[in-house]
């Protein structure tokens, strides 16, 4: 049943347990449009396979509780952002229903009920219903709600007049001023430390082309995660961040989404290689980790090659730029 902004909400109020389901590796439109339903309406916020980077960082600082793979009896799961079931890992739906803004909407014909709307971001849906309905809208939900509309509209590159009419009506009701959103954002993360591991990553990287695709290693003594998102940020395609800790090799690795598209899967790769290297690996397609034995110049070496072995599979797949002007 197709539902408008006020009813959606009243249909809400009829349920005590809800759950705000996101989207695998939720972004910032996901978990900001659950928290702002959340805080409306009350629930639990649930995600699956966690957060993405900017999320995380969202998450921590606005102290935005969350459920990783939930389970347990809810009375009502809403699907937040999400088009289609693969994006829930194959989560079991009973009773749902879904508030999304994608394109299609297979998920919205065993709904109980569920709102749509072709807009930029799921959370100017979630705002036209708050306002419909009168809600009030404190700091932390605009903030949630102003971080998912910026994240979803690539920095305001896809933004409609609505986009900017939503973000100026949060900037308005709750006095947030557009810098802090922006400081918040930033792929700098505030920590010194973590800074000199960003720079030093940076610093160390060693940097090879193949094709218009770019691979990097480096190594850092901590917070290679972040560090490895770090050379994703500043302009690499795949990187591998090594550090060694007592006799263990610790790789963090990330990959841009266009490598993902073209057959690049770091889960697969960790699992490979640590088997080489008498470790343990695994994680996501674009972001995972393994812990090994041996020489870290080796281990980096291996990744590389395997990296390479998989583009030179693709020869004709078109490198990044081409391939993101035609998806437009
Ligand atoms: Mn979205």
């Amino acid at each position: 049943m197709e539902l408008n902004e006020s009813e959606f909400f009243n249909q809400l109020l009829d349920y005590n347990n809800i759950l705000y389901l996101c989207h695998r590796n939720a972004d910032p439109d996901a978990l900001g449009s659950a928290f702002a339903l959340k805080e409306a309406v009350g629930g639990t916020i649930g995600v699956i396979e966690g957060c993405d980077r900017v999320a995380s960082q969202i998450a921590g600082q606005l102290n935005i509780e969350f459920v990783n793979e939930p389970n347990g009896d809810f009375d009502l799961v809403v699907v937040v952002d999400t088009s289609t079931p693969a994006q829930l890992n194959g989560f079991p739906l009973k009773t749902y229903a879904v508030i999304d803004h994608h394109a299609s909407t297979s998920l919205n014909e065993k709904a109980a009920f569920y709102l749509h709307r072709n807009k930029s971001s799921t959370a100017e849906i979630v705002l036209e219903v708050l306002m419909k309905t009168g809600a009030p809208i404190m700091r932390r939900t605009a903030f949630a709600l102003i971080s998912g509309i910026i994240t979803d509209t690539g920095n305001f590159r896809h933004a409609t007049s609505d986009s900017f009419k939503a973000v100026a009506e949060l900037l308005e009701l709750s006095g947030i001023e557009y810098s802090e959103v922006m400081d918040m954002l930033s792929s700098v993360p505030q920590d010194v430390s973590m800074r000199i591991a960003f720079l030093k990553a940076a610093q160390r990287a060693v940097i090879e082309r193949v094709d218009d695709w770019i691979i990097v290693t480096s190594r850092v003594s901590s917070f290679g995660g972040a560090a490895a998102s770090g050379l994703i940020s500043i302009g690499a395609d795949v990187v591998f961040v090594a550090s060694k800790q007592d006799d263990i090799v610790k790789v963090s690795a990330r990959a841009r989404r266009e490598a993902q598209n073209v057959g690049v899967n770091l889960a697969k790769l960790m699992e490979d290689i640590s088997v080489k290297f008498n470790g343990t690996g695994g994680g996501h397609e674009g972001a995972a980790g393994m812990d090994v034995q041996g020489e870290m110049e080796n281990v980096l070496d291996a990744c590389v090659e395997y990296v390479k072995s998989l583009l030179k599979k693709n020869p004709d797949e078109k490198p990044v730029q081409e391939k993101l002007s035609q998806m437009r």
